[in-house]
């Protein structure tokens, strides 16, 4: 039997937020839908301010219980994160289980998760969110027999000894993942030697990012109409137009409300992103709420550090939209509105329309990405201030340090930098750097006897 959901919004008066509570509460629906719950109702609330304790107002807490009641409801699902002491006093009022959309989230990651790796990633990101609402959860309250109404929960012995299992647990994992991080970064530093460059696939859940790996590179990543159906990032390496080698990495898709938690457990799998040259920003242009969504993974691609690479905007999805205004077919809502293709190509300079699942633009756009990569490395040979860290560990990742000395005017470094790099260390394109070559140079050389991807 699957569970009976109730959803829950809130609109803060004067808050801003990408998404309008009837919006987010559809993608909630998405989300609950994909984690095999049935959604039997929803409702929001507007509010000057979040109550503290109940987070809705006492009011709202009332209707709620009779609307679930009446509904026959197992189990009411808020849109946003709640505290571990609201989710208690929520559970004890509704007289119902109460969940939230991290824990939605993280069930979805659970569910999916299939590499070692991933299902590391997403245990730990589970147990941290757990160990905070330890004293509420209901298989405790099962467990010891309590019954329904769980005004006492387990007792602190038990707890205690829970607790401390759980933290044993979660630095066995940490310690795990680490190793599993090392192996990854051994990887990627193989692959920067080989001089290949990497091209991170990003975008929003759904917008069609391993559709367009499997298009680009004849694979066969899996491909589903469900929210996150990549977890784990799939490398592979395809011959651009021009004959130029280059990785193409597919990866988890971000959402609006990403919950902390993962984009910390998930950190290790991000580094892929960071590590590329260039970004495919891939855009469901069909969707009600494409602007927002584009901007939802800007947020998260600054709060990882990402935030200043190169980015072709890959309008996807065309075959769903009216050829003339890019609206789409299916929906009449946009009728009045400037088409969101629009918005975004006047705010992008690098747009381009495509049709992953028909193969529509593909080629256009791989011309795009070979001419963006051909903007070579050039040689520098610089001194760095010593506060200049975060620029020097960015050269590791994205350039070769070929010499690095650390010296009492600074840190001395030789090697070579992406173009689009050189005003990071206060020099423009010319600098004092030695160009490693003209328009027809190869820049990348590769060397392919550590073959592996
Ligand atoms: N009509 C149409 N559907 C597409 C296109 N590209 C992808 N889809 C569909 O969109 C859905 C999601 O595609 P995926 O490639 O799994 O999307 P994703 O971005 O990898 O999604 P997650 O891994 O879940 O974040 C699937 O049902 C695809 O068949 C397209 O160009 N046109
Ligand atoms: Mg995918």
């Amino acid at each position: 039997m699957p569970d009976r959901a109730f959803l829950m919004g809130v609109e803060v008066r004067g808050e801003q937020s990408l998404f309008s509570v009837d919006e987010s509460l559809d993608e909630l629906a998405r989300l609950a839908h994909t984690a095999g719950v049935e959604v039997v109702g929803r409702d929001s609330q507007r509010l000057d301010a979040i109550h503290p304790g109940t987070f809705i107002g006492s009011g709202k807490v009332e209707e709620l219980r009779k609307a679930c009641q009446a509904l026959d409801c197992t189990l009411i699902i808020f849109d946003d994160e709640l505290s571990p002491a609201q989710l208690r006093t929520l559970e004890q009022e509704l007289e119902v289980r109460v969940m939230d959309r991290t824990a939605l989230i993280l069930d979805i990651f659970a569910l999916h998760a299939t590499s070692k790796e991933g299902a590391l990633q997403v245990e730990l990101a589970q147990y941290a969110y757990r160990l905070p609402r330890l004293t509420r959860m209901w298989t405790h309250l099962s467990r010891q027999g309590v019954g329904g109404v769980g005004l006492r929960g387990p007792g602190e012995t038990q707890l205690e000894s829970d607790r401390r299992e759980i933290s044993k647990r979660m630095s066995q994992l940490r310690h795990e993942l680490e190793q599993l991080e090392q192996q990854r970064a051994l990887r990627r530093r193989r692959r920067r030697r080989q001089g290949i460059p990497v091209v991170g696939i990003v975008g929003y859940t759904n917008a069609g990012k391993s559709t367009l790996l499997n298009r680009i590179s004849g694979s066969e990543v899996l491909v589903e109409d469900k929210l996150f159906a990549t977890l784990d990032p799939t490398t592979r390496r395809v011959q651009l137009p021009s004959g130029r080698e280059v990785l193409f990495t597919d990866t988890v898709g971000f959402i609006q409300k990403l919950p902390t938690q993962l984009v910390a457990a998930f950190h290790a799998t991000l580094e892929e992103v960071l590590d590329a040259d260039l970004l495919i920003h891939v855009v469901d242009i069909s969707s009600r709420n494409v602007v927002q969504a584009v901007e939802a993974v800007e947020d998260v691609l600054f709060e990882i550090g990402a935030g200043n690479k190169p980015v072709i905007l890959a309008l996807n999805k065309v075959d769903l939209v009216d050829p003339e205004t890019h609206l789409s077919t299916t929906r009449t809502r946009f009728v009045t509105r400037e088409s969101p293709a629009a918005t975004l190509q006047a705010e992008y300079a690098d747009v381009v329309t495509v049709s992953a699942q028909q193969g529509v633009g593909v080629e256009e756009l791989l011309n795009r990405v070979d001419e963006i990569l051909a903007e070579e490395m050039v040689e520098v040979d610089v001194t760095l201030p010593y506060n200049a860290g975060d620029v020097l560990s960015l050269w590791h990742r994205q350039g070769i340090v070929d010499e690095e000395e650390y010296k009492p005017q600074g840190i001395e470094v030789r090697g070579k930098l992406p173009k689009w790099m050189m005003s990071m260390i206060g020099e423009d394109n010319e600098g004092n750097g030695h160009h490693n070559g003209d328009e027809e140079d190869d820049g990348w050389a590769y060397d392919d006897e550590e073959g592996e991807v």
